[in-house]
């Protein structure tokens, strides 16, 4: 019997994660927004990452990105508080775009700035047009906070009219599998019954899943056409029982 190098042939709904990860590894800082008017109008789909400091924001989109230094820029003083964007799409071609909103919840924040960050936050997510998902992190070991909690509120609607929104919860590999099970219902039931996945950039766990996950959200039926170009293999016939 001859082996094919090749796991197990695509299902149609099912790219190659290789394929989203060389699409995710293309990503290059486009700009750094202050404010909410600074932004660039874009016509092409952008994914928020969000949430707490040190929920593990930075390590996750650089893990993602396979870019030490990209989520760097959200830590240049004067960035902390601003709307980072990366750019993704292969031969340079922007096809997608990364927003990395400022973390929050940061205990030495000033009342002023903390308010100012809920304005900017409130009003990005209300109104960016081209927002096609949002990344909520979270570490499993803190929960979900009220700042989460507020966010949650404040997106549901537009989540109700088609956004898509997933659940990360962070540095799984503090979990056992037990705390792990636990921390995922939770996040389920706090999410209304969203997306939620673990996942780890110490140990590469939920990568594969999360890099399908932004592909599909960015590309529509597309990726479809793109998993068939990708693989010399026929789809089977039938993906599903
Ligand atoms: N064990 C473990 N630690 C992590 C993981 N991701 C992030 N961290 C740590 O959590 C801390 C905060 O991460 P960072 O990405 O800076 O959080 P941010 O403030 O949300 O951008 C750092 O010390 C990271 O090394 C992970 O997957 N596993
Ligand atoms: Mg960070």
């Amino acid at each position: 019997m001859t082996q094919h190098p090749t796991p197990a042939p695509a299902a149609p709904d099912s790219p190659d994660p290789k394929m989203a990860h060389g699409w995710l590894h293309t990503a290059r800082f486009l700009t750094t927004a202050p404010q909410l008017q600074h932004l660039p109008q874009l016509a092409v789909p952008e994914v928020a990452f969000v949430g707490r400091s040190n929920a593990g924001k930075s390590t996750c989109i650089n893990t993602l990105t396979q870019q030490k230094r990209l989520a760097f820029a959200s830590k240049t003083p004067g960035r902390t508080q601003s709307i980072n964007l990366f750019a993704l799409g292969k031969q340079g071609a922007t096809d997608a775009v990364l927003a990395d909103l400022p973390g929050y919840g940061y205990a030495a924040v000033p009342r002023e700035a903390k308010l100012r960050w809920q304005r900017v936050m409130g009003n990005y997510l209300l109104t960016r047009e081209n927002l096609r998902g949002v990344v909520l992190l979270i570490d499993p070991r803190l929960g979900m906070t009220e700042l989460d909690e507020i966010l949650l509120e404040v997106i549901r609607p537009r989540v109700e009219e088609g956004l898509k929104f997933l659940v990360l919860l962070t540095k799984a590999d503090k979990l056992n599998h037990a705390e792990a099970q636990k921390a995922l219902s939770i996040a389920r039931l706090q999410s209304g019954g969203g997306e939620a996945r673990l996942f780890s950039a110490l140990k590469k766990q939920g990568l594969d899943e999360v890099a399908l996950m932004l592909w599909r959200w960015t590309h529509d039926g597309k990726a479809v056409q793109a998993a068939a170009d990708a693989s010399s293999e026929e789809a089977p016939d039938q993906s599903r029982p």
